[in-house]
């Protein structure tokens, strides 16, 4: 391996963690989870029961559905799914 490829791959990895790339993987992945969102809300009521969840393929909503349902109603609503999105990025 040569010295300039090391530092090409530190580079690399420097970058992968800066707070910009941070930010960038949030909001791709919040872009992703409203669209999500609004795909497996069939009824169109704003708020996930479990079965939609499970209808929709969102298995990380299914596997952590009671944690994400904060105030226990038996539905996630988008502003409990993003305030657990932001809790594992920021
Ligand atoms: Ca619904």
């Amino acid at each position: 391996m040569t010295t300039a490829f090391r530092i090409a791959i530190l580079l690399a990895a420097a970058a992968a963690l800066t707070p910009a790339a941070h930010a960038q993987s949030y909001d791709m992945a919040l872009s992703v989870l409203t669209s999500r969102f609004k795909s497996s809300d069939k009824n169109g009521d704003g708020k996930l029961s479990l079965q939609e969840a499970k209808d929709g393929g969102m298995s990380r909503v299914v596997a952590n559905f009671t944690t994400i349902d904060t105030d226990k109603d038996g539905y996630v609503t988008f502003a409990q799914l993003k305030a657990e999105l932001e809790a594992r990025y920021k």
